[in-house]
């Protein structure tokens, strides 16, 4: 069934109606990216209403699905469609309409608001089940992360910074054809790796560092996540012991990521062998989230989440262990379900590489 129909399938009767104003969803049902417009779902059609701005663009471009419309006043349009199409009851998506879009709506739409349908936890729903062009998008964008770290991976040498990585790994992602980056580059060396969210600044890069590189890029709308950490000239004993448990740890994860597992199984493979090997307290986070239109979107991946991992969900498997003051590892990819064989989309090795 295509997205637009699931959500169909949700609305209680005819007189009953879908109203989409959050820019990523509205984006996710008609395929087009526009400001200021809305999506209106009957349980039989789809409107998409634009301005001027748009029209030509969203005509050419939006899914066949939907109806393109254009609007000089917004409400006056949505008024005019729920009037011949009989809808008495517009759902509103609970967890982005604002309190003044909210009266608003109430004072301008001829129509009963329902504000707790559970609209946006339905719409979460269907999009956490990806389509196999979402799934193409989400590859093709970790493809051009990958070739940009990659060359990237040419300059990284002692007397580097953290910040000049950061830039040129920015311009190559766009080089590749990345439309932006995913979300601001952690590109981390030395003890500043032992942040698993660090900012890079002007630390200038030693032999014997980790470089971590959480990284990713965009395309058509579709976000990658990747996390590398890589040794600098070389890697103590004790940078070993710690990759090899992260790496152990992110292999464990990876093999419960099975449809039917549950998401905190893939949580525990990973914390249970970490705590096991008694590096618990260091590893302060979730193992991986789901990834699509948005970096971080359902399903969430802890010890306590109760989602049953089904087809087509993109989650990241990501453990780390943080030692604070000394370094840190983290090893990040995004993992498609399916069935009991599961895949990686990335490409590079996981293994620690010294560079
Ligand atoms: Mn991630």
């Amino acid at each position: 069934m295509i997205s637009i129909e699931k959500l169909q399938a949700f609305l209680p009767d005819l007189s009953t109606a879908a109203l989409i104003t959050s820019q990523i969803n509205a984006r996710y049902f008609t395929l087009f990216n526009y400001t200021d417009g809305a999506v209106l779902i009957t349980k039989h059609e789809a409107f998409l209403l634009c301005d001027f701005r748009y029209i030509e663009a969203a005509e050419k471009n939006a899914s066949s699905d939907v109806t393109v419309v254009k609007f000089n006043k917004l409400y006056d349009t949505i008024n005019d469609i729920i009037l011949h199409k009989n809808i008495k009851s517009l759902m509103i998506e609970e967890e982005s309409v604002t309190v003044s879009q909210l009266s608003q709506l109430r004072e301008k739409l001829n129509a009963e608001l329902l504000t707790d349908s559970g609209l946006s936890e339905k719409i979460r729903a269907i999009r956490v089940i990806k389509t196999a062009d979402e799934i193409a998008h989400i590859t093709k964008a970790q493809r051009i992360t990958e070739r940009a770290l990659t060359e990237l991976l040419n300059y990284v040498k002692p007397g580097v910074t953290e910040r000049e990585m950061s830039v040129e790994l920015e311009h190559l992602i766009h080089v590749y054809g990345g439309e932006r980056i995913a979300f601001e580059l952690i590109t981390i060396a030395g003890a500043n790796t032992s942040l698993p969210h660090g900012v890079p600044g002007d630390y200038v890069v030693r032999d014997g560092d980790f470089f971590t590189f959480d990284i990713g890029s965009v395309y058509n709308g579709y976000h990658s996540d990747m996390t590398r950490t890589y040794a600098v000239g070389h890697a103590t004993d004790k940078m070993r012991e710690i990759y090899d448990i992260v790496y152990q740890a992110h292999m464990k994860a990876a093999e419960k990521i099975v449809a039917g597992n549950t998401t905190a199984d893939v949580d525990l493979a990973a914390r249970d062998y970490i705590e096991s090997k008694g590096y618990g307290e260091y590893f302060g986070h979730s193992t991986g989230h789901g990834v699509g239109l948005e970096i971080h979107e359902d399903p969430r991946v802890y010890k306590t989440s109760t989602t049953i991992l089904e087809d087509n969900m993109v989650i990241t498997d990501e453990p780390g262990i943080y030692l604070p003051g000394e370094f840190g590892v983290r090893i990040e990819d995004m993992i498609v379900v399916s069935g009991d064989h599961s895949y990686t989309l990335a490409d590079l090795p996981r293994e620690l590489t010294v560079i």
